[in-house]
């Protein structure tokens, strides 16, 4: 059945059920009203499936969730609270995914880019300068090192989004505290849809 034979069959069913369906008039009215119902409902689920993917304070991109989190943790605490909420610290697989923490971040800190850094997944501390993602114990493949970065120092094992190079990647202390940005796949706010949010890490 198409759509204007549903509408119709549903406007028609509805003049039988008021028992007022004395005309064209009336069939054409409840037929209009019919249509906006339907529309409104299109509407509605539009909407709510555009805003359901990613939980309040989460932004989206790609098929994943982001939340900037603005509480100073070393990145050990960081990853902690990360998985701690369904998500893990964000991993940088192309380019189009730095560019999009970039632009947020950019944007987000126009003014206070040199007091705000965001701890990362990356890290060398298993293997000086080799470089993986905790999350998935591989190799970092794409990076944005800021210049003169990495340093290769010791202990400096750790990457991080460095507010002066405009979040480029830079290598850092990890016992440093910093900001630090989660990530976690759409699939998983369907999962966690129960979770009450974020109840230390505000925006
Ligand atoms: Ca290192």
């Amino acid at each position: 059945m198409s759509v204007s034979d549903l509408l119709e069959t549903t406007a028609i069913r509805l003049c039988i059920l008021s028992a007022k369906c004395t005309g064209l008039d009336t069939f054409v009215t409840l037929n209009n009203l019919t249509m906006i119902a339907f529309l409104l409902l299109v509407a509605i689920g539009y909407v709510n499936a555009a805003q359901g993917d990613c939980k309040h304070g989460w932004e989206s991109f790609g098929d994943s969730c982001y939340l900037f989190a603005h509480t100073k943790l070393s990145w050990a605490e960081a990853s902690a609270s990360c998985q701690a909420h369904h998500s893990h610290l964000a991993t940088v697989l192309n380019g189009a995914e730095q560019t999009f923490l970039k632009s947020h971040l950019n944007e987000k800190h126009r003014i206070d880019y040199g007091l705000h850094n965001y701890w990362i997944d990356g890290t060398d501390m298993e293997v000086e300068h080799e470089w993986e993602w905790a999350l998935f114990g591989q190799p970092i493949n794409y990076t944005d090192w800021m210049h003169g970065k990495p340093t290769g120092r010791l202990n400096e094992d750790c990457l991080i989004l460095w507010g002066l190079s405009h979040y480029q990647m830079s290598d850092y202390f990890c016992q440093i505290r910093a900001n630090f940005v989660c990530q976690h796949s759409y699939q998983l706010t369907v999962t966690n849809s129960t979770d009450g949010g974020w109840p230390v890490i505000g925006r």
